[in-house]
């Protein structure tokens, strides 16, 4: 179970605007990124991954190697069709 986090909202600005301490950690200048332990994640699938293999209980995504890379084309889709077509 994840014990503690901070979230902390940015906007989505053109990059130019973006505060310093965030493109420090998002090399690309989007969101989502993970800091944990001085360590930088900045890719949703990335730090899905990372967070279900850190806290399997409840888990993210399936055990089942072939429901898992169906789930990974859902979301595939969903960010380059529906929210983010530009990434
Ligand atoms: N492949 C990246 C895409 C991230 C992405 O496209 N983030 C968008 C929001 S959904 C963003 O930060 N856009 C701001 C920008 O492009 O300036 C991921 O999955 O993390």
């Amino acid at each position: 179970m994840l014990s503690s986090y901070e979230s902390v909202f940015v906007s989505l600005k053109p990059r130019e605007e973006k505060p310093d301490w965030f493109l420090s950690r998002a090399p690309l200048g989007m969101v989502p990124v993970l800091e944990k332990d001085d360590v930088i994640l900045w890719d949703s699938n990335i730090i899905n991954e990372y967070l279900d293999e850190v806290y399997p209980e409840p888990h993210l995504s399936s055990r089942d190697p072939l429901e898992k890379a169906k789930e990974k084309l859902t979301m595939t889709l969903i960010q380059k069709v529906h929210v983010c077509p530009s990434a």
